[in-house]
């Protein structure tokens, strides 16, 4: 069995979703999602962890698709709802998907990436079919890939099993007391873990209801709050920074009732990138609500977290999650105690694999089965701190991860470059961004450069700055001084 899914018969009159200004019993999404399921069966009686993409809008469609892939004994590949056709290829054509469905306004970029892999493609409302039994899914099965920027420059799949989904959702479930009454709003990509695991996993899980906007926009955020119902919020860093830019230019009726409202709610949960100790204080005041911040990743689900009963400490995650083991090492992996090192982590909670890289899988674990997150912390009174990151390869902006090099390569594709080199510069409201320095040719031209990678990257991995110069600081080995560029820039 499913374990999301087979919970669901214990709620099946309560109110799942609610997304368009519509609800949704977990009835109406048991039914919906056996609906897609036996769709995309048609003759066959199990997919047999065949991947199927989807680019879905927030919602009722989404979940139904996700849980219809499953039943189905599919693999789900959400795909970035923001990304152009090139990206959106990349993730259909390296997990081989045997079906792309699209919700109707993305069904033009997404039936375009289809037809150019000779992949069936359909639109949401049209996975309709009855009649087919569903397998049953034993919950070692692989069930999700999801792609992450890594050191190399292209995205890896995660894969996890449906265990590793129930591992990850139950952790949070026992450790932040989600219940049946809880109401929480998802603004959050679903095409990453805090969304998928944190936010609509733990909320179905619990029987509980998941609202939906279809993107993240301040104002629908607080207008959504003071409605009254709902009661639990998470989000990165960027997005407490722009409530608070909302807040501060709203009159100060608007604020005393936004935070009247906000002051009530059961929890408020930071994560997916460092969150700055001025981001919590102002949070706290404009909200009334300590923020819990918490440390997780795509190959772990969720790991460290501030407790939900005693001290939330500023600028540390706190300690390892129910279920997850957590240790730092040096650089041979081997354990250390007392000063900063990589964390490493065990439990039922870790992922798979990488999809179809076996290499990269041995390589991210200990010889005895530690992941290595690449994360430094170091452990003070009891409470984990992150310090950083063992490449600098690897940047957080908005709370999205990105890899440099992925960067550059895309950039060396362009007419005109000769040599390119990106970096992450500090920013208040991104964490980080993105930064290229360019070496070009006389016929290059920077408008053109652009139009061009935003056919390529999604908005969240467009360089914000670029400069032009004639070389690139190296040093005597020939490799490229990113400190220095950052003090270029
Ligand atoms: C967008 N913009 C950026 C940017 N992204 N500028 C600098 N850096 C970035 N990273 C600009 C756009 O170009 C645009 O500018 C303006 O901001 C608005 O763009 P948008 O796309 O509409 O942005 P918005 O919707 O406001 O996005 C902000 C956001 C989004 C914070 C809502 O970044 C987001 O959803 N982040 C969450 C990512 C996430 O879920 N990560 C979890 C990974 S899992 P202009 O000039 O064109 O208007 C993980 C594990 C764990 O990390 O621990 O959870
Ligand atoms: P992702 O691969 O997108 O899942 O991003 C995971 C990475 O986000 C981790 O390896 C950390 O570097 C970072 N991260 C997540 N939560 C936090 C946090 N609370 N503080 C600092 N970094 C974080």
């Amino acid at each position: 069995m499913i374990p999301l899914v087979s919970r669901s018969f214990s709620f099946l009159d309560s109110r799942a979703i609610i997304s368009n200004g519509q609800s949704y019993t977990y009835k109406e999404l048991l039914n919906r999602s056996e609906e897609i399921a036996s769709f995309l069966l048609g003759s066959k009686k199990d997919l047999q962890e065949s991947r199927v993409a989807f680019m879905v809008t927030p919602g009722f469609d989404y979940v139904s698709v996700q849980w219809g892939i499953w039943r189905a004994g599919g693999i789900a590949v959400p795909l970035c709802i923001t990304y152009p056709e090139d990206a959106l290829h990349y993730v259909v054509e390296d997990t081989q998907a045997i079906h792309v469905i699209a919700s109707e306004v993305f069904s033009e970029i997404a039936s375009a990436v289809a037809s150019r892999l000779g992949t069936p493609f359909s639109i949401v409302i049209d996975c309709k079919h009855s009649g087919n039994s569903l397998p049953d899914i034993e919950a070692h099965r692989r069930a999700m890939i999801l792609y992450t920027s890594g050191t190399t420059s292209k995205p890896k799949g995660v894969v996890s099993t449906h265990q590793t989904i129930a591992a990850q959702i139950g952790s949070l479930v026992d450790a932040w007391k989600w219940t049946s009454q809880d109401h929480i709003l998802c603004v959050l990509p679903l095409h990453h873990v805090h969304g998928i695991i944190n936010v609509i996993g733990a909320a179905l899980w619990s029987g509980a209801t998941c609202q939906f906007l279809p993107k993240f926009n301040a104002e629908d955020v607080i207008a959504s709050f003071q409605i009254g119902e709902i009661n639990l919020f998470m989000a990165v860093p960027t997005i407490y920074f722009k409530l608070i830019s909302y807040l501060d230019a709203c009159s100060d009726i608007e604020k005393e009732s936004a935070k009247n409202c906000m002051k009530k709610f059961r929890l408020m949960v930071s994560g997916s990138a460092a969150l700055p100790v001025s981001v919590m204080e102002k949070w706290e005041s404009v909200s009334g609500q300590v923020l819990l911040e918490r440390y997780g990743m795509t190959e772990i689900g969720m790991g460290i977290s501030n407790p939900y009963e005693g001290e939330r400490r500023p600028g540390f995650v706190g300690q390892p999650l129910p279920g997850v083991s957590i240790r730092l090492a040096d650089e041979n992996n081997i354990p250390i105690q007392g000063e900063p090192g990589e964390i490493h982590v065990k439990g039922a909670t870790v992922f798979k694999e990488y999809w179809q890289r076996p290499e990269a899988t041995q390589s991210a674990f200990t010889t005895d089965g530690w992941f290595k997150t690449g994360d430094i912390a170091e452990l003070v009174d009891g409470s984990y701190r992150i310090l950083g990151r063992n490449s600098t390869d690897i940047i957080k902006s908005g709370g999205y991860k990105i890899s440099l090099l992925e960067i550059e390569e895309v950039i060396r594709s362009e007419d005109g470059i000769i040599d390119c080199s990106v970096v992450g510069l500090p920013d208040e409201e991104w964490g980080e961004i993105i930064a290229a320095a360019l070496v070009t040719s006389d016929a290059f031209n920077l408008d053109e450069c652009i139009i061009g990678l935003k056919n390529k990257l999604p908005g969240y991995k467009m360089p914000r700055k670029f400069k032009l110069l004639s070389e690139l600081p190296r040093n005597a080995m020939g490799k490229v001084t990113k400190n220095e560029l950052k003090t270029i820039f």
